[in-house]
């Protein structure tokens, strides 16, 4: 299987160039459906330790339907596919690149949640246009064991959010774990709780939101994502909730930066426009460098061959 490796601010990211499962064709949210149900194996093998670790973000390439995209991508974690992923759309740009398949400019790239626009402004710096982002639900009170009552806000950004300013801890990597555990506690409560997206959707990332650190940045988080690892980049569909909820308080105007910044110091520049039908459509603006061109080797005989079960 061969794979090259990038990281857009910390946040790893592994492109399946080849190898990866038949998914057949058709829509491409039902191929990641598919990935989920029928290849859950290949995304640990994959992602998981020993040949990765959970904080690593796949995206298996798959040629476009439409001729107008330069690709086709479903995004997966260890646990199994991701609606849409920024980080991963950075890296996938700068990796095309690096291949020499696409040049500096726009490109248009099907994902499950739809086919996106982005382009690569230099070699190592990418632009995504996100899918439209909303708020779902505001000032949700939930009761979790050790963190007593926390508020949040429920919002889409490309994946359900629940995003909160009750900070267990300072958003510092020394406070990682700290912080890993209470939005662990905080996603178990929302699910005991019943609280979804919409269409009875589960919130499978939970992010704090803070103060910027950097004088040039406007706000930083820490963002847990579905697998139970951290964001190291400031998570572009969780950036684009967050724009969603700014704009839906009108603490953001149309077309002004946000610099997010993570909970590493890695940084995004996000902005935002209003479509015809008046959604909030995100772009988010980051950086990513290649870190490695790879072929995992998958030995019949290792006992780990489908990663370590955790
Ligand atoms: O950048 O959207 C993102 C993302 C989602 C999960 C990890 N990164």
């Amino acid at each position: 299987m061969r794979v090259i490796d990038s990281h857009t601010g910390g946040e790893p990211t592994r492109l399946i160039l080849t190898g990866g499962p038949d998914l057949g064709t058709g829509p491409l949210a039902e191929r990641a459906a598919q990935l989920a149900t029928s290849h859950a194996d290949f995304c640990a093998a994959v992602l998981a330790e020993p040949r990765g670790h959970d904080a690593m973000v796949g995206a298996l390439l798959l040629p476009p339907e439409d001729p107008a995209c330069v690709a086709a991508v479903i995004y997966f974690n260890p646990a199994g596919p991701l609606g849409m992923c920024g980080h991963a759309t950075i890296g996938l740009l700068v990796s095309l690149y690096h291949l020499g398949r696409i040049g500096l400019g726009q490109h248009k790239i099907e994902t499950p949640v739809g086919v996106i626009l982005a382009e690569l402004t230099s070699p190592n710096r990418g632009v995504v246009q996100n899918v439209a982002s909303y708020r779902h639900s505001k000032d949700v009170h939930i009761d979790v064991p050790g963190q007593g009552r926390v508020t949040g806000d429920v919002a889409w950004g490309g994946n359900w959010f629940f995003l909160t300013a009750d900070c267990p801890a300072p958003l510092l990597p020394a406070q990682v774990g700290r912080l890993t555990g209470a939005a662990l506690a905080i996603r178990a409560a929302l699910d005991r709780a019943g609280v979804t997206g919409a269409q009875g959707a589960r919130i499978d990332h939970v992010e704090f939101c803070g103060a910027a650190m950097s004088p040039q940045a406007d706000g930083r988080n820490f963002v847990l994502c579905p697998g139970g690892a951290y964001d190291r980049s400031p998570c572009g569909t969780g950036s684009s909730a967050k724009l969603a909820c700014l704009a839906a308080d009108d603490l953001l105007a149309p077309d002004t930066p946000w610099v997010q910044e993570s909970v590493i110091g890695s940084c995004y520049t996000m902005r935002y426009h209003l479509d015809g039908a008046g959604q909030v459509i995100p772009t988010i603006a980051g950086e990513a460098y290649v870190t490695a061109e790879a072929c995992l080797v998958f030995a019949a005989q290792d006992p780990y061959r489908s990663g370590i079960p955790v």
